[in-house]
């Protein structure tokens, strides 16, 4: 399409073939840029003056008929729209999806056939509880969803960073959500589980177990947008050219791995920068460390839908990675930060309804009531069904029908016809054969009575929320009772604490619940819940009560775990803190800095002040931040190089020494050259450094993540030691 300058309807057929920039291209007919020009009003009047009212004598009343001041305040006194009732913070990116090998054997969906074909995306990640202007870093579920613009329409798949949900049934939906949002006499608190009501809720309702674990787990406190996976929680299903369905999940992997923070960390960084995630997206897209992610899919075909020990259809449920492979089909990359974040981020509208041929829905009762309401609650937020014009959400493919009319409509659709069938317009818009590309629902069998039930194979709600348990790492698990310590530790309530720790906790499992009860006031039951089920061979053995059906199932899934299964060494994108005064040693900052940015990674100098330093040799460096505006909570791992005065004048400083004991708390890497080491020595981690004796000269010396080299000049095995030391991430001293 020809860049006009000028909005162009939608309806104008291209005939234009998708790449990367199609979306791209489609946005920068809306945008407008004030560089040369002239402020003018909304009717293109130029304006002369905006910063006085029009009054009539200069210490006189203000007149009505100043029509620019009028339409400047009304804009201004219009310019919020509702914040989304969940996941109403968020970040967004755009980029692009390549398919690795044609998937015709499983679905027609176009853009997963041609490995040469790039389809815009754009992505928005989100927490889930907290209002548009709370923190990124609470304990919370994250939202993932993209937008793929295809050459059939778009495709949303409107996922989040957890494989499960809460709630079996959608019905249960408002109930969830008013109970974990905050209070409804007071709104505390914000952002945060922690509190009776959500607590209360999760005690009497069984079926949340399974994704209460994940939300205790490091899961719920990424380190970055960049390093958690993404999920399409429901079986969906993939539908090929010849009408043959397979169910599927979805799966988006980060190449960087997963990684979490640390809970004290979590809540420092909501106070010291509470746009932690959101800048950290924004800021690997500027410097050109675009997000990548492999969709991934688990296939399973229709024959096996009753073969496993669970439902596939209800969404507290995974199917075990061990059980069924994830495969790999195609990459995402995010590469462009939004122009405008109301414009993008805030009016992108997803709705796990968009689907394209060959995706389509399974009876997953969860997924049935979202197909209701994501319009339903986007036409509150845009008062308007119209909102499907705002750029963000037009598809790059032409959009014809004869919905015509409504707030705010863009499109001039012309002609007298706007009803089907007709003759007076030609039969126009006309209706595609599948051949044509038109959608056509799969064609599933379903019968049965009207009932208000739940089917009894959804029965069983703690046989994955304890594998889950099972799988993680002794790290992990001893994260998730402290987690729960904090979480029920502020429920005031004792009878919910005592049930959570009862009835929910114990029939996880009891060595669980027993470590729970200990930090939280409450009687530790006093044995495991115990029933006689058969096992999937037909043996009867003593279970903790689950109702497990017989079929597929496993015992132990380290795809769950991050410590186990999900991490990446790679360290780009990675952040070092370099702590430096005057004095310091100026050869030792720059081979640092040299090694980090080989691999990808970056150093901070981070010093008293802001301004200029010098080094022992009298060479000038400039200060990126001060501590006042840092602290070690933002960094993956800090740096010491010597110099005597340098580092005599940091011992003497708190914020530098605290600097150094908060990073060793939360497991960072530390590493130290020099006169460096005596830096450490002087801080409360003394007594795990370790010094070179005289015949170690030029060796690095490693423990829990602290490395230090004295006695020497040559600096390359130091930087291979700590930038591995960077790689392992965490160094957590259980
Ligand atoms: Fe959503 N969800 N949800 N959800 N959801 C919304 O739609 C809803 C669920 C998810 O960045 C709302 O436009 C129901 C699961 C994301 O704009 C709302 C149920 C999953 C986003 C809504 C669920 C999600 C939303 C609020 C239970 C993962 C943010 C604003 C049946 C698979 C999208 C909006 C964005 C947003 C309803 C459960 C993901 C109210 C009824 C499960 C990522 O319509």
């Amino acid at each position: 399409m020809e860049n006009t300058g000028k909005p162009q309807p939608n309806n104008a057929s291209t005939g234009e073939k998708v790449d990367e920039n199609s979306k791209k291209r489609q946005l920068e007919q809306f945008q407008e840029e004030p560089k040369d020009q002239y402020m003018t009003t909304d009717q293109g009047v130029r304006i002369s003056h905006t910063d006085d009212s029009l009054k009539a004598g200069f210490r006189g009343p203000t007149l009505m008929e100043d029509f620019h001041f009028r339409e400047k305040m009304t804009h201004l006194d219009h310019e919020s729209i509702p914040e989304r009732v969940v996941h109403a913070r968020g970040s967004g990116a755009h980029g692009y999806f390549q398919v690795y090998e044609p998937q015709t054997h499983l679905t027609k969906a176009q853009f997963l056939q041609d490995p040469s074909v790039k389809t815009p995306v754009f992505v928005r990640f989100s927490t889930v509880v907290g209002s548009r202007g709370s923190a990124d870093t609470v304990r919370d579920v994250r939202g993932f969803a993209t937008k793929f613009y295809t050459q059939e329409g778009n495709y949303d798949l409107v996922g989040n960073n957890m494989p499960v949900f809460f709630i079996q049934d959608s019905i249960k939906f408002p109930d969830l959500v008013h109970a974990i949002k905050p209070m409804p006499d007071n709104e505390m608190p914000q952002a945060s589980a922690a509190h009776d009501t959500f607590w209360d809720f999760a005690s009497l309702m069984p079926e949340t177990a399974h994704m209460l674990m994940w939300v205790l787990s490091d899961r719920a406190v990424p380190r970055s947008f960049r390093m958690m996976e993404g999920f399409g929680v429901h079986t969906f299903r993939l539908v090929n050219a010849e009408g043959k369905g397979t169910f599927v999940k979805f799966h988006w992997k980060p190449l960087l791995g997963v990684h979490s923070l640390v809970w004290d960390e979590a809540q420092k960084l909501a106070g010291k920068d509470p746009d932690w995630l959101r800048r950290d997206l924004w800021e690997a897209i500027e410097m050109g460390d675009y997000v990548e992610f492999e969709l991934g899919i688990q296939a399973i075909p229709e024959e096996d839908e009753h073969s496993f020990a669970f439902d596939i259809l209800d969404a507290t449920k995974l199917i075990p990675e061990e059980l069924v492979p994830v495969k790999r089909i195609g990459k995402m990359t995010l590469n462009r930060n939004p122009d405008n974040f109301f414009a993008e981020t805030e009016q992108v509208a997803f709705h796990p309804g968009n689907v394209v041929p060959g995706i389509d829905f399974t009876n997953d009762p969860l997924l049935q009531g979202r197909l209701f309401s994501y319009v339903d609650t986007q036409i509150n937020r845009f008062s308007s069904a119209n909102f499907t014009e705002v750029p963000i959400n037009r598809p790059v493919v032409p959009v014809h029908n004869q919905h015509g009319a409504g707030f705010m409509r863009q499109t001039i659709s012309k002609g007298k016809v706007n009803y089907f069938p007709n003759s007076l317009g030609g039969g126009y818009p006309k209706m595609a054969s599948e051949q044509e590309g038109g959608y056509v629902h799969y064609t599933e069998k379903v019968e049965g009575h009207k009932v208000r039930e739940r089917s009894k194979s959804f029965k069983d709600y703690f046989s994955q929320a304890t594998l889950f348990w099972n799988s993680m790492s002794a790290g992990e698990k001893k994260r998730i009772v402290q987690a729960l310590h904090f979480e029920l530790g502020k429920v005031d309530s004792k009878e919910v604490r005592m049930r959570m720790v009862n009835e929910i906790l114990n029939n996880i499992n009891h060595e669980l619940a027993t470590m729970v009860a200990e930090g939280i006031g409450v009687e530790a039951p006093s044995g495991a819940i115990v029933s006689k089920v058969k096992d999937a061979a037909g043996s009867i053995k003593d279970k903790v009560a689950h109702s497990l059906s017989p079929g597929k199932t496993v015992e132990d899934s380290p795809s769950l775990s991050i410590d186990r299964n999900n991490k990446s060494n790679a360290i780009k994108s990675r952040k070092v803190a370099v702590l430096v005064d005057n004095g310091f040693a100026f050869k030792e900052v720059m081979s640092i800095k040299q090694a980090l940015k080989a691999q990808g990674a970056q150093a901070t100098i981070v010093s008293m002040f802001k301004g200029k330093l010098k080094s022992a040799d009298g060479e000038e460096l400039e200060v990126d931040k001060s501590h006042i505006t840092t602290g070690s909570i933002m960094y993956d791992a800090v740096f010491v190089p010597g110099g005597k005065e340098s580092i005599e004048k940091l011992k003497k400083q708190g914020d530098a020494l605290h600097f150094i004991n908060e990073a060793f708390k939360h497991g960072k890497p530390i590493g130290a050259i020099n006169e460096g080491v005596d830096l450490l020595l002087a801080s409360s981690i003394s007594q795990l450094v370790t010094v070179a004796s005289d015949d170690q000269q030029g060796k690095p010396l490693t423990a829990k993540g602290i490395v230090t080299l004295r006695n020497t000049g040559d600096f390359t095995a130091f930087n291979e030691v700590f930038l591995k030391a960077i790689a392992q991430h965490r160094h957590i001293v259980e």
